[in-house]
């Protein structure tokens, strides 16, 4: 048992380094477009739809405006190689919790109804120890409900 976790400790080290340095410049040279806020526009069938980019780290657009009461859609597309992120919408209040993993280059689509107005933060709580969280780094954005 502890033979086969030494066969795989260099590989494991190697993950966690890459992870702990950040996103090889080379392979994190897709840019991501830097718009800050979105009033989110509701669709004919209702809905509000957004693409929010996560990036290691950083959501964008960072700022989200939308109607209370109608469903919100979220395409949460991951530009990272390596780095796994998540979505955090939390009301402290418990009117709204969104809690999602969005894996490295991976897309996923998220729905929601918020019904109460009001600003929400909304962060990745990913932390590789003893690093500082994402959130921390700049990860993180706001909701807002009107
Ligand atoms: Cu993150």
């Amino acid at each position: 048992m502890v033979k086969r976790l030494w066969r795989w400790l260099p590989m494991l080290a190697t993950v966690w380094l890459l992870t702990v340095v950040g996103e090889p410049v080379v392979l994190a040279a897709e840019p991501s477009q830097a718009s800050p806020s979105l009033v989110i526009p509701v669709a004919a069938d209702g809905v509000q739809r957004a693409r929010v980019t996560l990036d290691s780290y950083s959501y964008s657009p960072t700022h989200l405006i939308v109607e209370a009461g109608k469903p919100v859609e979220l395409t949460l597309a991951s530009v990272t190689t390596i780095t796994p992120h998540n979505f955090i919408i939390k009301d402290p209040a418990g009117s709204l919790f969104v809690e999602q993993a969005v894996s490295a280059g991976e897309t996923v689509t998220i729905t929601f109804t918020p019904i109460q107005p009001g600003t929400f933060p909304l962060y990745c709580d990913k932390r590789l120890w003893p690093m500082p969280s994402h959130r921390d780094k700049g990860m993180e954005g706001t909701l807002d409900v009107r």
